[in-house]
């Protein structure tokens, strides 16, 4: 017998990224129905006072858990360059200054590694979810994917720092190997994975 695939699921992610969203639906699938806040112009921008992601992740989370019944999920993420002792981590989207661009963002990235060559320009994304209800944080879910950083951009896909990360084991970056890709190798794919396999989404 055919079952249809239930939506067993609302989630509403605690974001403005029209990328992040994109990618949460696309990981999760059919059984979560995701919605953001860019239906929603009033609610106030949440200011990212932590130092962790977990702390960054646990504050916007609870910020729209506050004000919204149901489950609730933030993403925070970013990209740790060893050769910068993990910069610009949880200061990816504000890398260069308070008006950052994705694209100024990365410009400031190559200038920051322009003498550091092959192995030594490894990386890794992270990213950690923070699942809220009720004003709680009930879980945290993370993953990380290792790379390198390459010198100049490449491929126009995805967002952020996609065009100069190359995940470990191929050739190109996130940016040339599309969505299809990198939604099955991400670190936020990798925490989405955890998300859904948490063992309590039944509890009353
Ligand atoms: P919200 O806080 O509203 O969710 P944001 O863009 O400010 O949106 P973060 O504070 O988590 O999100 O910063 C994440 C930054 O890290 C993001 O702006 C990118 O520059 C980078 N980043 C995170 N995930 C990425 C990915 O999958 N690909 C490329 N860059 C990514």
């Amino acid at each position: 017998m055919l079952h249809a695939d239930p939506i067993h699921r609302s989630l509403l992610v605690s974001t403005r990224n029209a990328h992040k969203v994109e990618e949460i639906r696309e990981i999760l699938g059919s059984r979560f129905l995701i919605s953001d806040l860019s239906g929603f112009p009033g609610f106030p921008e949440v200011e990212e006072t932590g130092s962790t992601f977990h702390e960054n992740a646990a504050i916007k989370a609870l910020a729209a858990s506050a004000r919204f019944e149901g489950w609730v999920i933030a993403d925070d993420s970013g990209l740790e360059v060893d050769a910068l002792n993990g910069a610009p981590g949880v200061r990816s989207a504000r890398f260069s200054g308070e008006s950052a661009t994705d694209a100024s963002n990365r410009t400031l990235l190559l200038e920051k590694l322009l003498s550091v060559r092959g192995q030594a320009r490894s990386a890794r994304f992270r990213c950690v979810i923070a699942l809220a209800r009720d004003g709680k944080v009930l879980a945290n879910f993370s993953g990380s994917v290792e790379g390198v950083i390459i010198p100049q951009e490449k491929g126009a896909g995805g967002f952020g720092y996609d065009s100069l990360f190359v995940p470990e084991g191929y050739c190109e970056t996130f940016a040339q190997l599309g969505a299809d890709i990198k939604n099955t190798l991400s670190h936020r794919a990798r925490a989405l994975s955890e998300l859904k396999n948490w063992p309590h989404w039944d509890r009353p």
